[in-house]
């Protein structure tokens, strides 16, 4: 798909997946360093993750682990976070100088449950800091989830209501009439795509973790991109903004780590811009 297509279909869809932007020989080196990361950093206990399920994580459902700011850890994917194919569609959506406001890693066990349909930040409604609803019919916020592994019906694919982006809110808080945000919607399709292929969505997309019928766990990469005039402030530890939005009022947020600064040094040229804003001095 090229880019235009891909722009469109955002714009019509409200996802678009591309092919090959980690390529084929590459991708199981990248898979494999973020596997062995994550559980290296990360062997959360079952009680853990339950204290996140009942806080409603959006990807706290039951056999996913996950690892926030990966790349503080490994920078193994940074040649192509600012992959041309990537940028040309969030400069044609935010124009020069987007952020980058997220970079975790998941890891969809076999046989994971369902996770609940929501929306991101800024629109996840369980989010202390979010926009309430009804929303301004404009993509604010631009999500991609990168395929390690293969994204197909069994391995667990990201499950999607194509062009709930238009809806001017979603079922996140489990409070929208009509919705039942844990079960299955008529209209819901799987993500499907070989692994180095990056989904692309408006944030504002209603989607939900699948169950991973295969026997293999279906590794990804969340980065999310951000125009300048958004303020990532309440998502970020030790902003003013995050102190008064979530610590104070003991809410749940979406919490982006700083890079720690010899990390930030060591990123592509290309990449720095992206994550300037958050770096420990
Ligand atoms: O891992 C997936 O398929 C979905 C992840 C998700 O729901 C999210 O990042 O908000």
């Amino acid at each position: 798909m090229n880019t235009q297509a891909a722009i469109s279909q955002i714009i019509e869809d409200g996802y678009s997946v591309v092919d090959g932007i980690i390529p084929g020989d590459r991708v199981g080196a990248v898979r494999d360093e973020i596997i062995e990361v994550q559980q290296r950093n990360h062997e959360r206990t079952e009680a853990e993750f339950a204290k996140i399920r009942a806080r409603g994580h959006r990807i706290g459902a039951k056999g996913v682990a996950a690892l926030r700011q990966v790349i503080n850890e490994t920078q193994c994917f940074a040649p192509w976070i600012a992959d041309r194919k990537i940028m040309e569609v969030v400069e044609a959506f935010f124009g020069p100088h987007s952020r980058i406001s997220c970079t975790d890693c998941v890891l969809n066990h076999p046989g994971n449950e369902r996770g609940y349909w929501h929306a991101d930040w800024p629109y996840n409604q369980t989010n202390a800091s979010h926009i309430p609803t009804p929303y301004p019919d404009a993509l604010l916020h631009l999500s991609t989830i990168w395929m390690l592994t293969r994204f197909s019906a069994e391995s667990g694919g990201t499950l999607i209501l194509p062009g709930s982006h238009r809806r001017l809110e979603n079922p996140s808080d489990g409070n929208l009439d009509g919705v039942d945000r844990d079960s299955p919607h008529p209209d819901e399709i799987q993500v499907e795509g070989s692994a180095g292929s990056v989904l692309l969505y408006d944030s504002r997309l209603w989607h939900a973790v699948a169950p991973n019928e295969s026997s293999e766990s279906r590794v990804a990469l969340i980065i999310r991109y951000a125009p300048w005039w958004l303020n990532l402030n309440p998502t970020i530890k030790g902003k003013p903004e995050h102190d008064a939005i979530v610590v104070e009022t003991g809410g749940k947020n979406y919490e982006m780590e700083p890079l720690r600064r010899e990390v930030f040094d060591g990123l592509p040229d290309e990449v720095k811009p992206l994550y300037r804003h958050c770096v420990l001095k």
